[in-house]
């Protein structure tokens, strides 16, 4: 008999109603398959694909108060009950005053930066993001690096990767001056360095630094409800705090937020843009109406509003966030005790696989993560996304391949989707990769589109 463990296990607290068929298609098709998506497992049709680690994004499972506000929608073009449900939802939770809706993250971002950067600006952030600093350099600014070096480095073990250099902060501004920095884009938690989270303190000191300097932060709040769930967990004074009142008071020192609401709010589409100055809100609606649609549906339908309002309150759920979070560490700690290189801690939303330290055979500008990626679909029908040299893209100026030091492909995990078991088959598929590795090829770049390559690119091997 084996000893039986003294911990005691979370579970998820909600129980499956209903399900959606897998199917596993045979290791013939897959290799033709992913021959056809140009290695790009962006390419890949969803039916081709078993467990689907892509994104966290547009795929979580709906609850069935979610399903039943659906039924619910206002579809009236302008002023739709649905809209100051939501309204409602983020001033209760996210503590911002105006808001409108935007058909996802990226909407908002587009008019933020419109309204904000102008031609010379800098933007300060805690790493990059491709949508966000895309729009940046499109309003004319250039992004600006600002987070700790530890995010850098997949094997550090500091719990706040996501933090920013506030040396680094306040260099820029003493080199470019505060009138060239529109404000500063706090991501939390930080995607493209691990799902990495940004600490109170932390948040605390920018706001002091930029208050000094007169200077805004606006907040990628895409997964904060994540970001507050490791302060909850792992910041001195704040074990005792709902996950709730943590969010509110992270919020609290920001000047407002762009959101994806596809993500951390449980819904399949979706986002906002929040602003706390009338003055600037005044702008971004008069935007919304050219881009978006009217400023109280923003892209959305009335139907899609209610759900996000809805899936808001479930989001700030202690037990929820504890299972969710659970769920990814779960599958990410059972790699690392293999063995197999993953960034550490591991983050809120996905376990990134170190792709350097899988292939140091293939050099960087051979796309070690995106050949990763592809043989791990492959191998087993499960579907990861490329974090590496492909998404990083070129840099505006010189034209040339931005380098990023996290060369990493992303497990995904959905929200309220996948089970245990599902997580033990992908960590054995990934294992089995780890031990094809020295046979890996790199890849060849045949089609590079001009915007977000990483979506559309293709590749050949070499
Ligand atoms: N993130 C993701 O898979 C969607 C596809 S990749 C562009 O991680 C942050 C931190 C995100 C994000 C999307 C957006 C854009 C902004 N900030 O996809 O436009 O992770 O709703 O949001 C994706 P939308």
């Amino acid at each position: 008999m084996k000893p039986r463990p003294t911990k005691r296990s979370w579970a998820e607290p909600w129980k499956v109603k209903m399900v959606e068929p897998l199917r596993m298609i045979s290791a013939d098709e897959r290799r033709r398959a992913i021959a056809a998506a140009g290695y790009n497992t962006f390419l890949l049709r969803s039916e081709d694909v078993y467990i689907d680690l892509l994104t966290d994004s547009g795929t979580s499972a709906m609850s069935d108060q979610q399903w039943a506000g659906m039924m619910l929608g206002d579809e009236a073009y302008a002023g739709s009950r649905n809209f100051y449900n939501l309204e409602a939802a983020i001033q209760k939770y996210y503590g911002y005053r105006y808001i409108t809706p935007t058909h996802q993250g990226r909407g908002a971002e587009n008019i933020l930066s419109q309204i904000c950067i102008k031609p010379g600006d800098y933007v300060p952030g805690n790493m990059y993001f491709t949508t966000t600093r895309h729009h940046q350099e499109a309003a004319g600014g250039t992004f600006v690096d600002v987070v700790i070096p530890e995010a850098h480095d997949p094997a550090n073990e500091f719990p706040f990767k996501g933090n920013v250099d506030l040396e680094a902060l306040a260099a820029l501004i003493a080199r470019v001056g505060a009138a060239k920095i529109p404000y500063v884009c706090v991501a939390a938690t930080v995607n493209m360095a691990g799902g990495q989270p940004i600490s109170m303190a932390n948040m605390q000191a920018v706001r002091a630094l930029t208050r000094a300097h007169g200077i805004r932060i606006f907040l990628d709040a895409t997964r904060a409800v994540e970001n507050a769930w490791f302060i909850q967990q792992l910041e001195p004074g704040y074990r005792d705090r709902s996950v709730a009142s943590i969010l509110l008071e992270f919020c609290s020192y920001s000047d407002g937020c762009t959101m994806s609401g596809k993500k951390d709010a449980l819904v399949n589409i979706g986002g906002w843009l929040a602003l706390n100055d009338k003055d600037l809100y005044d702008e971004a609606s008069a935007l919304v109406v050219v881009y978006e649609g009217l400023h109280t549906y923003g892209g959305m339908a009335g139907r899609d509003m209610e759900a996000m309002a809805r899936g808001i309150a479930e989001s700030v759920s202690d037990d929820h966030m504890t299972a969710r979070i659970g769920q990814v560490q779960y599958l990410g700690e059972m790699l690392h005790d293999w063995g197999v290189p993953v960034v550490r801690p591991i983050g809120g939303h996905a376990v990134y696989l170190d792709a350097r330290a899988f292939y140091p055979h293939i050099p960087q500008d051979q796309f070690p993560a995106q050949a990763l990626a592809a043989n791990l679909y492959e191998e087993s029908g499960v579907r990861a996304m490329e974090r590496g040299i492909v998404s990083a893209g070129r840099d505006k100026l010189t034209g040339e391949n931005h380098h990023p030091k996290l060369e990493l492909v992303r497990l995904t995990i959905p929200r309220r989707v996948y089970t245990q078991a599902h997580m033990d088959v992908t960590a054995e598929s990934v294992a089995a990769v780890w031990d094809a590795r020295a046979s890996a090829r790199g890849l060849r770049m045949t089609y590079e589109p001009r915007h977000l390559r990483f979506f559309q690119a293709r590749f050949e091997p070499i």
